[in-house]
């Protein structure tokens, strides 16, 4: 096992040995090489992108990611976080920031209510066009913390309540695929 994996698999409390989890199965059973993201943000570098539009909403998600990325190690110094007016412009902004080499992974938010929006699929089909292209085209990991529901309840219960808060799935999902792109690298993946 690569000290990279075993790292993952030790972040996540995984005991690794005959009666480990998944990736300690493949790995002791069937001598899979298993490359993991280990959830330690520490030394990590993270871009943010919020929408400004819904701002209530918004912020809650952009205070989400802010306190998931601090539970996980990323000083608060290593964070910084632009401001958009709407979901529309969050590619580009998440586009700038991963080219400038100066992050580890951009984490997005952001909330398209269709409700109020006789063009929400145009606004939140090209915000998760373009969040998905600019991770595919740059090698930075783009995560989608953006709620695209059909109500405000929707919307809240998705923004710190009874549903979570994606702007944090987003931030603790960028931490692990800093890590899993480390690790990779570590092992010679380019
Ligand atoms: N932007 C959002 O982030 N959420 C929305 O719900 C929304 N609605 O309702 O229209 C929205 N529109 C603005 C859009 O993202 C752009 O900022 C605007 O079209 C200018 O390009």
């Amino acid at each position: 096992m690569s000290p990279a994996s075993k790292g993952g698999a030790r972040a996540r409390g995984r005991r690794v040995g005959p009666d480990a989890g998944p990736a300690g199965d493949l790995e002791n059973r069937h001598g899979t090489r298993v490359i993991e993201g280990s959830l330690d943000g520490r030394g990590l570098r993270i871009g943010i992108v919020a929408s400004r539009f819904n701002e209530m909403l918004g912020e809650r998600l952009l205070e989400g990611a802010l306190r998931a990325l601090d539970r996980h190690g990323v000083e608060s110094g290593h964070v910084t976080v632009a401001r958009v007016p709407g979901a529309f412009e969050i590619p580009t902004v998440a586009g700038h920031m991963a080219r400038s080499g100066r992050h580890d992974a951009i984490v997005c938010v952001g909330a398209v209510l269709r409700g109020e929006t006789p063009h929400f699929e145009w606004v939140a089909g090209e915000a998760a066009r373009g969040i998905a292209r600019t991770a595919e085209q740059t090698g930075v990991p783009v995560l989608f913390g953006l709620v695209t529901v059909d109500t405000l309840e929707q919307a809240l219960d998705r923004a710190g309540g009874k549903h979570g808060n994606r702007g944090a799935d987003a931030a603790v999902a960028a931490v692990e695929m800093a890590n899993v792109i480390r690790a990779l690298r570590r092992e010679g993946v380019r």
